[in-house]
């Protein structure tokens, strides 16, 4: 299996699934020119162009980071990285996924695009902010998006925490938020995934 990914790039949640899963895998970088780390046209393997991308051992390529996501935690059940398909938990999961990619990860794209305006950057803030505060309160009480269990969801949440710096928001404002974030940065495989990507010593 192999992973395109860039560092620190929303495929960093994948990239820690895949290590909580102890899933064997190769994990492929993507530069900006769409060059991968071992000499190919990233274009030519997923033709959306951006990261994640997961190619599985038969040669199909999986897109969208919410199905990857599921994908790692249904093949290793054992994982515990996401509730059974049967278990109201997982509409759960998948309600948490969908709000985080269209909601939030999708907000902070402006910090990233050089032709975004100000005006624009401001609107994108306006809204993480909101959503955010949303999630901080949702949170209090717990220690992870479903409850006391480690789920793809806080993967992804960690992932898109970590760009409020590019964004000029301070997570000190949300408690709960701060707590997840130190929790889930505690983690072994993502200490792991972090320093493979280059992210920390
Ligand atoms: N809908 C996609 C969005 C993925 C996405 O936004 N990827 C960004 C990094 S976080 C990217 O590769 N951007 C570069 C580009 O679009 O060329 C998903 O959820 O997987």
């Amino acid at each position: 299996m192999k992973l395109y990914y860039s560092p620190g790039a929303c495929s960093l949640a994948a990239h820690i699934a895949l290590r909580e899963a102890a899933v064997t895998f190769d994990a492929i970088k993507v530069g900006r020119d769409k060059k991968t780390s071992d000499g190919a046209d990233y274009n030519a393997i997923n033709p959306k162009g951006y990261v994640p991308a997961l190619v599985l051992d038969d040669g199909q390529v999986l897109t969208e980071g919410p199905a990857i996501l599921q994908y790692i935690a249904d093949r290793n059940p054992s994982s515990g990285l996401a509730p059974p398909a049967s278990d109201m938990q997982r509409y759960r999961l998948q309600e948490w996924l969908g709000f985080l990619n269209s909601e939030v990860h999708k907000n902070f794209s402006p910090f990233f695009n050089p032709a975004a305006t100000e005006p624009m950057k401001e609107m994108a803030r306006a809204n993480v902010l909101r959503r955010l505060s949303f999630t901080q309160q949702a949170l209090t009480g717990r220690s992870f998006l479903l409850g006391e269990r480690f789920t793809v969801a806080d993967a992804y949440l960690f992932t898109i925490l970590n760009w409020g710096q590019y964004a000029g928001i301070d997570l000190g404002q949300w408690p709960a938020l701060k707590a997840l974030h130190a929790r889930v940065a505690a983690r072994p495989h993502v200490q792991a995934a972090m320093k493979a990507e280059g992210l920390s010593g």
